[in-house]
């Protein structure tokens, strides 16, 4: 029986490999479990990694400094799914939304709240600025105050990119999605990544999404959801990509000004992504244990 896995940007490889590495080594009966204990655990693995300057540890902060997460999980079989947002020093974030979704009667629990319901959960409070991001924190700070420089670095917010995690096998999905949010954002801001339907999505009958990119467009097209729906509809999870993309693009033709981006996997295992600049997203595909680059193509 094939797994597949499937995660997104070029850090995408570590969490595809750090997926399927805990899938074989997994002593979980429940294969529904494994499955999600995979994801999670790529995601994960991508959160620890300091040179990953846009998830978890080593992410870049919001205006103010602080490093704020949005992680969320969903499993397809019982729409089952856990979220937090706006968390500080928890790492890592996706471990906690899926608490969230295995320990408590809700759906998503925010800020101060959360990080109370990590310590209750026995989490350790951790620093989660590195000096690589404090120091690109002083600098965009030093810009922001003299305007008259001008930044070569692309804006904040094409500068930073979300590892979503999809998981195939035997017909069940999972998803988990984890971010530090856009570099800069007010305290408080919230993207797509930890909303269920915006930033993911998976249902067992039609088929699963994860999106990245500049999380005030993916929301408000909802696009993980709109991918599945399309899927359900009967397209395939390439068509279902492209055409929720063009939509977005057709709809309010501005969006071409920033990356969203999306990959998605079909009930039927079957894989497929698109973005508003194709050119500059990618993604990693395992199939049990064979990992393939895959790059958007436009139109
Ligand atoms: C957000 N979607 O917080 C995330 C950021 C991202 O590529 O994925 N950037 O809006």
């Amino acid at each position: 029986m094939q797994t597949i896995f499937a995660a997104t940007w070029w850090f995408g490889r570590i969490g595809v490999e750090a997926a399927y590495q805990r899938w074989q080594e997994s002593k979980e009966s429940d294969s529904a479990l494994r499955l999600l204990d995979a994801v999670v655990e790529g995601a994960a693995a991508v959160e620890r990694d300091p040179q990953v300057l846009s998830v978890g540890y080593g992410g870049l902060p919001n205006r103010d400094g602080e490093v704020e997460l949005d992680a969320a999980v969903m499993e397809g079989s019982r729409l089952s799914a856990g979220a937090v947002a706006g968390v500080r020093g928890v790492l890592p974030a996706i471990y906690l939304a899926r608490d969230v979704m295995q320990h408590t009667p809700h759906l998503m629990l925010v800020g101060d709240g959360a990080v109370r319901f990590a310590l209750q959960q026995g989490y350790e409070p951790q620093q989660l600025l590195t000096a690589e991001s404090l120091r690109r924190w002083q600098e965009w700070r030093r810009q922001r105050t003299a305007p008259k420089e001008v930044s070569t670095e692309r804006s904040p917010a094409e500068a930073h990119d979300t590892v979503g995690v999809l998981g195939w096998n035997a017909g069940h999905l999972v998803v988990a999605c984890t971010t530090s949010g856009l570099a800069w954002k007010m305290p408080g801001r919230v993207g797509d990544s930890p909303i269920v339907g915006a930033g993911l999505y998976a249902d067992n009958e039609a088929g699963a999404a994860v999106c990245t990119g500049v999380g005030e467009e993916i929301w408000r097209f909802a696009l993980a959801s709109r991918v599945v729906e399309a899927m359900r509809a009967g397209y395939s999870a390439q068509q279902a990509c492209q055409r929720s993309v063009e939509f977005m693009l057709r709809r309010l033709p501005e969006v071409a000004a920033h990356q969203c981006a999306v990959i998605a996997i079909r009930a039927d295992g079957e894989f497929g992504l698109a973005a508003t600049q194709p050119e500059r997203f990618e993604a990693f595909v395992c199939r049990d244990g064979a990992i393939e680059r895959v790059q958007a193509s436009s139109g």
